[in-house]
């Protein structure tokens, strides 16, 4: 029996009844070990953050998981039927989008998971960089493998915007808000930023990563301006305690698997009405940022590809794939 099968078998049981304690003869018999054994992984867990009380009379009984992305912790609770079966983390990477796309040309499954505590290099669009301080946000990347053409894609970054989006609002009560294509605002401040990446071979997409970024714990001074994070909206509301991102990484993964699936059984209409539940920058005044121009006028629509369509000042509407926007105030 390998060491982390032991642990998952001593956790599963102590948290199978946190209110109340397990003896140690139990979990002898559940995890078919000697209690030398159990007392030595017990002190392991305790090593890793895991608060587990000892009472030589009642037994052992789980107090505090450590709010670190620890696979077992997300899969506990976890709703979904492919998505996070396989959930890998890391300490620290230079980008889990990276990582992801190397094991998915291996032919890890789909619905498999990559976090990080941490990203050296992680990535924005264009080669932009995402700012990914340690153990206080939730670098995310997720394997699909969708049986669309290329140029669907932007219906994958919209699909990712609502799962996140509808994430972050269940998990924190923020208002979370959309921004086309790919920001998750709250207060008009950047949270969260999905980065979708894909293999392509002639006309169908062999798989795509989404990446997740979210700013959940991490404190304003490490971020860019104009960014935050959860804990500090939430702060700005009164609420003072840190969020847990075991809860919100397994709301993400449940969310992104629960779209996912409506968009292979109902097409993207429905994504699409979601999205425009969750934005309010539709109709608003637009700055659109193009590798070699930039223009203004309304943002009009999100049309059935989720392009952005962008009612220029002479009344010619204009479809942008891929751009930045900057909203005009
Ligand atoms: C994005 O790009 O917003 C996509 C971010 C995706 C990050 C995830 S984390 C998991 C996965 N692995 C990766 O390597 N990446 C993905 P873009 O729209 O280009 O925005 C990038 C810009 O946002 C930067 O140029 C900064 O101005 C700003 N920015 C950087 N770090 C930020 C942060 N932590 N919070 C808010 N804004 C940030």
């Amino acid at each position: 029996m390998t060491q982390a099968t032991l642990d998952e078998k001593i956790l599963s049981a102590l948290r199978h009844d946190a209110s109340s304690h397990i003896s140690g003869e139990e979990l002898c018999k559940i995890a078919g070990v000697s209690r030398a054994a159990i007392w030595k992984h017990i002190e392991g867990l305790r090593e890793e953050g895991y608060s587990i009380e000892a009472s030589p009379h009642l037994g052992y009984r789980l107090l505090n998981i450590p709010d670190r992305l620890i696979p077992s912790e997300i899969k506990w609770k976890l709703k979904t039927r492919l998505f996070g079966k396989e959930i890998i983390s890391y300490k620290s990477v230079d980008s889990t989008n990276d990582i992801a796309y190397g094991l998915a040309e291996k032919g890890l499954k789909e619905g498999s998971v990559i976090l990080a505590e941490e990203q050296e290099r992680g990535k924005g669009r264009h080669g932009r960089s995402w700012i990914s301080p340690p153990k206080s946000g939730i670098y995310l990347s997720a394997i699909l493998r969708p049986q669309i053409a290329p140029s669907e894609i932007s219906k994958v970054t919209l699909l990712a915007a609502v799962a996140a989006a509808k994430a972050i609002r269940d998990v924190t009560g923020l208002q979370a808000m959309i921004k086309w294509p790919n920001d998750i605002l709250v207060n008009h401040k950047k949270v969260c930023g999905i980065l979708i990446e894909m293999k392509a071979e002639q006309d169908t997409a062999v798989f795509v990563v989404i990446g997740i970024g979210v700013n959940v714990n991490t404190p304003v001074k490490q971020l860019p301006k104009g960014a935050s994070s959860l804990r500090e909206e939430l702060k700005n509301g009164a609420r003072e305690e840190c969020i847990s991102r075991i809860e919100l990484a397994r709301k993400l993964i449940e969310r992104l698997e629960e779209d996912y699936f409506l968009l292979k059984k109902d097409g993207f209409k429905p994504i699409m009405d979601e999205w425009k539940h969750m934005t309010d920058m539709l109709g608003s005044r637009v700055k659109v940022v193009l590798q070699n121009r930039t223009f203004e006028g309304l943002a009009h629509n999100i049309d059935p590809d989720g392009a952005l369509v962008v009612r220029r000042d002479a009344g010619t509407l204009e479809k942008i794939l891929s751009g930045d926007i900057v909203m005009v105030r």
